[in-house]
């Protein structure tokens, strides 16, 4: 399997997670790539290679141009105002305010933002780009025949929506993929979410559609980030009516618990029959992730990887959370070796 990597993701190098009531070194830090790439390495997965770049109008496709402006322009004006942090978000258009853009960076932050615990630094949006990059790369491979790929991403994408960051999320990565492919010819794409946390962001992009099947596995949303979307009974609206499918499963869950509703995901995934399948593949569901609470253990990764295998699809593999950093790349990698079937 080839894996599409750029180390411009380390142009993201934020100092300061808000969390607990605290200002905290990140989660989501870019020592996570380290042990991933070395594990591909060491395990022989197949060929690294850096992306190509698409410019931005496959991310002004699917994401709100001035949003996009906004991104650019952030830690600028950020720095104009004279503030000596990172650009924390403080502020939002809350229930009963008003929906309308303001012009100053504080305004903008709460505007743009789902959640304060994703700082804008100096090097977030070149590194977004290139993450977004990378997807669309993996995706590319796949137009061009091979019959899976992994698209090694950082940031991650799967809370990006159509115009807000937040959970350490800028561009949707895999929602970028997923056009990709229909532009390039695809009829039907599947996008399954594996991330612990639930992907309101894609979810949001193709809640309208019915030429993306969205399903995702994450912690209930009483329960956990991102709150306030992921909930069982969001199936999608208009022609995008029955093409959204939420599995929330309670903290707690264990590799037999989240199979039930996986082997479902797999059944709704061949009912679909997509000509691609993209999978938002975050292992924050391990048992010693520092932020989340399933209990899958590493050798579990395997077995799945190896269940996704059935489906017989053209794959590509979306990188998306995980911050037991030191367990990351096993765990990664187990996905992407079941898949193989070595
Ligand atoms: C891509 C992805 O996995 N994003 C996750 C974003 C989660 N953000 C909220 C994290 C809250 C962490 N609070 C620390 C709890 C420590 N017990
Ligand atoms: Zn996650």
């Amino acid at each position: 399997m080839i894996t599409v990597y750029s180390e411009d993701h380390k142009l993201r190098d934020a100092k300061t997670e808000l969390a607990g009531g605290e200002l905290v070194a990140p989660f989501e830090k870019p020592s996570r790539m380290d042990f991933i790439v070395d594990q591909v390495t060491v395990t022989e997965l197949g060929e690294i290679r850096a992306p190509d770049d698409f410019g931005l109008e496959p991310i002004t496709q699917l994401h709100d141009s001035e949003y996009v402006e906004f991104l650019a322009e952030a830690w600028g004006l950020w720095q104009e105002a004279g503030y000596q942090g990172e650009a924390i978000a403080t502020c939002w258009p809350a229930r009963r305010m008003a929906q309308r853009k303001p012009t100053d960076i504080d305004g903008l932050l709460g505007y743009y933002c789902l959640a304060a615990e994703t700082s804008i630094t100096a090097g977030t949006y070149q590194a977004a780009l290139a993450s977004a990059n990378v997807a669309l790369s993996g995706a590319e491979l796949l137009n061009k025949g091979e019959l899976n790929a992994f698209s090694l991403c950082r940031p991650p994408g799967h809370h990006a929506a159509i115009d807000m960051f937040g959970g350490y999320c800028f561009f949707n990565n895999a929602g970028l993929a997923a056009q990709h492919l229909l532009n390039q010819g695809a009829g039907r794409v599947a996008i399954f979410d594996v991330d612990y946390h639930h992907g309101n962001g894609t979810q949001d992009i193709f809640y309208i559609r019915d030429d993306v099947l969205f399903l995702s596995i994450h912690a209930h949303p009483a329960q956990e980030f991102p709150h306030f979307l992921g909930y069982a009974d969001e199936n999608g609206e208009a022609k995008g009516k029955g093409f959204n499918i939420n599995y929330p499963l309670y903290r707690g869950a264990n590799f037999e618990q989240w199979l039930e509703p996986f082997n479902d995901a797999l059944n709704q995934i061949q009912k679909y029959s997509p000509d691609a399948l993209i999978i938002s593949l975050g292992v924050d569901t391990f048992e010693n992730d520092p932020i989340s609470y399933f209990k899958l253990q590493s050798e579990d990764f395997i077995t799945y990887g190896n269940y996704l295998a059935d489906l017989n699809l053209p794959t590509l593999f979306v990188m998306e959370g995980g911050y037991a950093v030191e367990e990351i790349g096993i765990n990664t990698v187990n996905v992407l070796k079941g898949f193989e079937g070595r």
